[in-house]
């Protein structure tokens, strides 16, 4: 297995906890020393830099959250001068103010090292040409993704999302072997490529990068049967770097996190106490090398599990489960709690229905109710009214029996469901509204 840093990847268990625990304590002065945001906190939590003794000493430090950030904007929790910063990404989020994190030269030449270590995992070359769909701009999987392959020694095509049809026209000339996007755009672009009398599976392209979304090991199947791209997924986020956080291998065994630039936790949403590893809960991270803005434990909302044995391919690094949901995303339909991703999950096990839905949450009566719209599979929706009543009511039930919720299903003409070229909104919630009104 090609590895990019097989010194760090492959590091035994105790050299990389002494190699963490090192940059921790380094990382732990600098900020207390440079950031008064984070002076004060420890502070108010009664730590100084040398209680940290122990990796297990991080849980005495405070958490850090997306709020703390944004009430920050923009340089507040930066930790050299602007004069030092090379560049500046930024998370929209719904409301308010962007999520500003700026870059020092040493923080975007360790981002692209990063990126290049997860494109060997994933298997990309520097023989490969790799399409870069994803959003340039102040989005950080567009140039994540840009500064990696170039690192590597790939061909990027920096296509940026949107124009579709140009898109396919790109793949099929310039020889694209590697196609970097959300897992969701794969079929928008696989619907164009049909509408042009293109047929994916017989261009050069062989892999998929994805992230940037929750996904399904059954939209993954559905990826690799429509397209037969071998589709990888990719973590990331961008108070923490960007992508490059954590990546599966071809394995697809779990997504590597590269503990020697983030220190990984898992812990209770609801309480904030450690969790093992092996049970699901909130990831929280805490970057070991960033210098710009380095985030002390920062609450991701996403839920995960955490493996800590070694993969087949020989990285010791901890693995972590695709993401399960968000801590926000969670929907309690009638007292039972259920993810985006789980719902997904099951319409994707009933043949008929394509990978397009949205859900729709709503209250009546106080209690939130919801209702799936999902694209039938073009086949199907030739079909009589009747097969289209029975295939509703087969995901309803498998809704059911897997989940335990009643859901309304409706199955809607293929094409209806509107496509995103960025990240996919699989819930619309018209709770707010509600109570608004
Ligand atoms: O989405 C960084 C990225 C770009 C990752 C390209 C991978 C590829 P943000 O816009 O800040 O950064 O969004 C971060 O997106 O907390 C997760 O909830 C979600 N997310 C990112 N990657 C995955 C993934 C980029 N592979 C937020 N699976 C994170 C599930 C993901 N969710």
């Amino acid at each position: 297995m090609i590895m990019w840093d097989p010194q760090y990847e492959k590091m035994p268990r105790g050299e990389l906890d002494d190699l963490q625990l090192e940059r921790l304590q380094q990382k732990v002065r600098y900020v207390y020393e440079r950031v008064p945001f984070y002076r004060a906190k420890f502070q108010e939590a009664g730590v100084i830099p040398p209680d940290i003794r122990s990796l297990d000493d991080v849980t005495r430090l405070p958490f850090t959250g997306k709020d703390d950030v944004r009430n920050n904007y923009p340089y507040g929790l930066m930790a050299v001068p602007l004069s030092e910063v090379v560049r500046v990404h930024a998370s929209s989020g719904t409301t308010g103010k962007p999520i500003v994190v700026p870059y020092n030269a040493n923080d975007i030449d360790i981002w692209s090292n990063l990126m290049a270590r997860s494109l060997t995992a994933a298997g990309v070359e520097s023989t490969d040409v790799m399409q870069n769909a994803y959003g340039y701009g102040l989005f950080t999987g567009g140039l994540g993704f840009h500064y990696g392959g170039e690192r590597l020694g790939v061909t990027v095509i920096p296509a940026s999302i949107g124009n579709t049809k140009r898109q396919v026209m790109l793949i099929e000339d310039l020889g694209t072997t590697v196609l970097a996007c959300t897992p969701s755009y794969i079929f928008v672009l696989a619907d164009a490529a049909q509408e042009m009398g293109v047929d994916l599976a017989s261009t050069g392209l062989r892999l998929a990068v994805c992230g940037a979304e929750p996904w399904t090991e059954g939209m993954r199947a559905e990826i690799e049967a429509r397209t037969g791209l071998a589709a990888i997924d990719f973590y990331g986020l961008t108070e923490l770097i960007g992508p490059g956080v954590s990546c599966e291998c071809q394995y697809q065994n779990g997504l590597h996190i590269w503990e020697d630039h983030f220190l990984a936790e898992i812990v209770d949403p609801g309480t904030g106490q450690p969790l093992p590893y092996g049970r699901p809960g909130e990831l929280v991270l805490t970057t070991l090398t960033k210098e710009a803005m380095p985030m002390i434990r920062f609450r991701t909302h996403d839920l995960v599990t955490l493996y800590p044995e070694a993969c087949r391919c020989g990285r010791t690094m901890v693995r972590m489960s695709k993401v399960h949901g968000r801590t926000d995303d969670m929907l309690i339909v009638r007292g039972v709690n259920v993810f985006p991703t789980q719902i997904e999950s099951v319409l994707l096990s009933v043949e008929g229905v394509a990978p397009h839905y949205q859900i729709i949450v709503d209250r009546e009566h106080h209690l939130d109710d919801i209702e799936v719209w999902v694209e039938a599979s073009d086949a199907v929706f030739s079909d009589e009214r009747r097969v289209l009543e029975e295939l509703e009511d087969r995901v309803r039930k498998e809704m059911n029996s897997v989940l335990g919720i009643s859901a309304r299903i409706k199955l809607v003409e293929p094409g209806t469901i509107t496509r995103t070229e960025g990240k996919a909104k699989r819930v619309v919630d018209r709770r707010e509204l509600w109570s608004s009104s």
